[in-house]
């Protein structure tokens, strides 16, 4: 039992203590993804191959969540087994935190708490498939992502694939820009579009290789808090087809508009509306890209990790 009276330090696994201690590249990875991005039991399977992914990228993983009030920063294989098959598993984000703390409760962290968590360890690198952002209506429903706020204050690098599909992505590249998020392309200045390899808006600046990307990690680091998004888009061959992608995308809004679905609930539904729509495609491609960044992380932190002190 953790003390009541004050705010239980992250549990670190020994292999993330370890690293941290030694100096050596670790990369976390987001548990939201696990318990309410993907299907079970197919979430499973995945968050192994998302660690093997970092673990090719040359880094340890760090896998985040919540257990019993106390937050974990690299999960046992049987603590990733609780992630993935608890049904009633919260999803927290920084606001639930201390919630789950004083209360004792468990839950799967999203973009903004998993990245705070991760910061507050010594993680530079933090792998995820989207961000969240401004949701489409957001003018009437006042909808957007707490990742947002998140990645303005914390100091990490996050590689994702640009931000979920099914938000007004140039509205939340318009937010990014005003809560100074710096945001490059991984070898492009088109923005991806996390399905898709190209999202329709552009970007300013792109770096080259992993090591230009913790160059301008390090020159971040010393300018002001806040965070480096590397948006790492698929190969134009690995996406999923486009016409298909905005035709299950208004199917389901559309059905989650119906539902009266709301507030957090909405990606998690969506999400699972995509799946299911797509008979499985949306599921294969949201996969594969998180690999794809998991293992860019790797290669991040790395790099940050060989640079000199
Ligand atoms: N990216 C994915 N799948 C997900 C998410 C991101 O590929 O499930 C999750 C992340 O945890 C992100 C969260 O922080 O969705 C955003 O939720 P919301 O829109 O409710 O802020
Ligand atoms: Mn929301």
């Amino acid at each position: 039992m953790h003390d009541a009276n004050t705010a239980p330090q992250p549990v670190l696994s020994p292999e993330v203590a370890d690293a941290l201690r030694d100096g050596r590249p670790v990369v976390a990875l987001e548990s939201t993804l696990l318990a309410h991005g993907l299907p079970r039991p197919d979430n499973r399977a995945a968050a192994d191959d998302v660690e093997a992914a970092v673990r090719a990228g040359g880094a340890v993983p760090a896998t985040i969540a919540v257990l019993d009030g106390v937050p974990h920063v690299g999960l046992t294989s049987a603590q990733v087994d609780r992630v993935c098959a608890d049904p009633d598993l919260a999803k927290l984000g920084v606001r639930d935190l201390p919630v789950a703390a004083a209360l004792g409760m468990s839950g799967a962290t999203t973009v903004s708490s998993t990245a705070l968590l991760a910061e507050a360890t010594g993680v530079e690198v933090f792998a995820t498939g989207g961000l969240g952002g401004v949701h489409r209506q957001s003018a009437d429903t006042f909808d957007e992502s707490a990742d947002l706020t998140a990645l303005s204050r914390t100091s990490l690098v996050v590689v994702c694939a640009g931000v979920k599909s099914i938000l007004d992505v140039p509205a939340t590249l318009e937010r990014l820009e005003s809560l100074s998020v710096t945001v490059v392309g991984y070898g492009t200045t088109t923005f991806p579009g996390f399905y898709v390899a190209d999202s329709g808006s552009t970007l300013d600046w792109s770096v080259a290789d992993a090591e230009q990307a913790a160059a301008v990690f390090a020159a971040r680091r010393q300018l002001a808090p806040g965070a480096v998004v590397v948006a790492n888009p698929l190969p134009a061959d690995e996406q999923l087809d486009p016409a298909l992608h905005d035709r299950v995308i208004a199917d389901a809004l559309a059905a989650a508009d119906a539902a009266g679905v709301r507030g957090k609930a909405v990606t998690p539904f969506v999400l699972d509306h995509l799946h299911r729509a797509s008979e499985g495609a949306t599921l294969a491609v949201n996969v594969r890209l998180v690999l794809r960044n998991a293992e860019l992380a790797g290669r991040i932190a790395s790099a940050l990790a060989a640079r000199p002190a």
